[in-house]
């Protein structure tokens, strides 16, 4: 089908146009390529069924762009299109992308520097070729190499994190239309993967034309793709520019209009992944079925597809939580009998099931709120516990606590105990626990030789040590190896945070004998964290699958260093249901007195 060539040939002209500054022609063009993208049938066939008088019945279509649709479909090629590339050669679509460049810019670029694709202006900004030129300052210079640094780290994906709440919001206000019968979001959001490339989501709904609309005009629309009556696409500027990206760039937003008797297959199709569904239609193929996005079909009845698990049931599968879904031995696991379990799945951890949260830092090392803010909000969030870990001596920039510090923080936390408990509840959630707890922690340094930068005597007196690894991180593997393996050996220290140092679209893992680290924390006692943060989430979810196979016991924490960053919390539950771990795996579901001795 040619009608999606046609439409980015379409969407080029249009940016081409504008970059000449002419008006009202490029709106023709955007108008005609959106038509063309969501056009069910194929533009040949209109042709071939009718001529241009045809085309010119699709809607945004007139006489010339008709022409043009011709002359494509019969020789390949529009010369009107070929004639403004050859005038301007450059990659307009690719320039655009980054976010300090829009098509005036690229113009001027190109007549001044013959700038031509995202290396040539990469190479004029780093020799400074860009500062100078009429309109462009330094700082121009700065934020298009960040810009296209962005663009490359992250290769169009965003961090889940950083558009769940908007996404969140998004199905919200869809939810509130009368023409919403059903609504959820597929895809990689559903399955809660750590970065997304797009969302996806699925609407039932018998006036779908009201719901596009409403889709199409959202606040913060940069875009729109695509817009028909089953499916539109968006690009939508991301509410956030937390979590040290920095650059605002639009995501995608696709939603489908299914059909009500389809809607379990629909989601279970668009949930993916794209593995998981090739595993599921082989299974339903090797009972004589047929399972796709519309139903699950013996010869041509179709016996299941309204409800997702109905879908499951139909190919002799039990449900499967979405964040299972990436055929990694999910539907093995279903298939498997397990003596006083319903199947060899594991009942992974849930939403609910976390009672704490103990790797959270206050104002005491330059965090953002006091210890009782914290404390307020982890009650709010119906936590029985918070563990306040603040940073320690080695890192000064991050004002970490020496010993005497610490003593002090212990006095101020001892007086908050006691004011804290059995109070009444006045919090909008209501759910105030009578005996909340404020631990003290500290998330100690691990130095190069793997000793810690805390003496012994007082890591002693906190309720509990975490150490960290905040500083050399490209050490050879076996040291780090080894730098990590002493801390564990420490006495005092129970547990590791963010164990692999990654920062996703950042940095790797430093290099370590991940096995080696297993080993020696399950010869410890050691607790490995999942570190909520998302641009962290580390543990991953293999290290994670590894370290319950070996019954090593792990925390999900938030590293919190605002109050409003407790709400990570699901990122990590996330992450955790995705590596397969179950409540017990995880000690902070556990209530305060069993907590308290796992870390004793
Ligand atoms: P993303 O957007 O890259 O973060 O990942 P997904 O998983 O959301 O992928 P996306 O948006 O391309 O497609 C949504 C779902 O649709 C995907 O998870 C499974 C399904 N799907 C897409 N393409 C295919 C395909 O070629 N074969 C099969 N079996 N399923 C597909
Ligand atoms: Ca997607
Ligand atoms: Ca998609």
């Amino acid at each position: 089908m040619k009608n999606q060539e046609l439409a980015q040939i379409f969407y080029e002209i249009a940016d081409f146009l504008e970059m000449e500054g002419i008006a009202f022609k490029p709106y023709a063009y955007q108008k005609a390529a959106i038509s063309l993208d969501t056009l069910e049938e194929d533009v040949a066939e209109i042709y071939k069924r009718g001529g241009l008088k045809a085309l010119e019945k699709i809607p945004g279509v007139g006489k010339s762009i008709a022409e043009k649709i011709k002359e494509y479909l019969k020789t390949g090629k529009i010369r009107y299109y070929q004639d403004l590339k050859k005038k301007m050669p450059v990659q307009i679509e690719e320039l655009i992308a980054i976010e300090a460049v829009g098509p005036k810019t690229v113009k001027s670029l190109y007549e001044s520097l013959k700038i031509k694709n995202i290396e040539d202006l990469e190479k004029a900004a780093r020799s400074h070729k860009i500062r100078g030129l009429p309109g462009f300052q330094e700082k121009t210079e700065k934020n298009i190499l960040q810009g296209i640094a962005f663009l490359k780290r992250s290769k169009g994906r965003f961090l889940l994190g950083e558009i769940l709440p908007q996404v969140k919001e998004i199905l919200g206000q869809l939810k509130t239309l009368k023409e919403v019968e059903q609504i959820n979001v597929a895809g990689s959001v559903r399955r809660m993967k750590e970065t997304i490339g797009d969302v996806d989501i699925l609407v039932v709904s018998k006036k779908p034309e009201k719901v596009m609309d409403f889709f199409v005009s959202m606040p913060g629309i940069i875009k729109v793709w695509a817009k028909g009556p089953t499916r539109s696409s968006i690009r939508i500027y991301p509410h956030s520019k937390n979590f040290g990206v920095g650059i605002r760039q639009g995501f995608d937003i696709d939603l489908r209009v299914v059909a009500k008797k389809s809607y379990g297959s629909a989601l279970q199709y668009f949930t993916g992944s794209k593995e998981h569904n090739i595993a599921t239609r082989r299974l339903a193929i090797e009972k004589g079925l047929k399972l796709n996005e519309y139903g699950v079909f013996r010869d041509k009845k179709m016996i299941a597809g309204w409800r997702e698990p109905g879908v499951y049931r139909a190919i002799g599968l039990s449900w499967i939580p979405p964040e299972l879904r990436e055929n990694q031995g999910e539907i093995e696991a279903v298939l498997r009998q397990v003596q006083g379990r319903p199947n060899g799945l594991p009942k992974i951890i849930s939403y609910q099931d976390i009672k704490g949260d103990i790797h959270c830092h206050s104002d005491w090392d330059g965090g953002n709120n006091s210890i009782e803010e914290m404390a307020e909000a982890a009650i709010t969030m119906g936590y029985e516990y918070l563990g306040i870990t603040d940073h320690t001596k080695f890192l000064r920039i991050e004002q970490g606590l020496d010993e005497k510090r610490l003593t002090q923080q212990k006095k101020e936390i001892d007086k908050l105990n006691y004011k804290l408990p059995g109070r009444e509840a006045d919090s909008p959630e209501g759910c105030i626990p009578n005996k909340f707890r404020i631990l003290q922690g500290a998330e100690t340094n691990i130095l190069n030789d793997g000793s810690i930068d805390i003496k012994d005597e007082a890591l002693k007196k906190l309720d509990y040590a975490i150490a960290g690894i905040h500083s050399s991180f490209k050490m050879p593997k076996a040291k780090m190896t080894e730098r990590i393996i002493r801390a564990m050996k420490n006495p005092y220290i129970k547990i590791i945070s963010h164990p692999t140092g990654r920062i996703l679209k950042k940095r790797d893992e430093y290099q370590c004998d991940f096995e080696k680290i297993l080993r020696a924390a399950k010869a410890f006692g050691i607790v490995l964290e999942i570190n909520s943060q998302p641009g962290r989430l580390d543990l991953n979810d293999q290290n994670i699958r590894r370290a319950k196979e070996m019954g090593i016991k792990m925390v999900i924490n938030t590293d919190a260093h605002h109050i409003s960053h407790l709400k990570f919390m699901e990122l990590g539950i996330a992450q955790a249901r995705r590596g397969w771990a179950e409540k017990n795996d995880i000690i902070n579901t556990q209530p305060l007195d069993k907590l308290l001795k796992i870390l004793k």
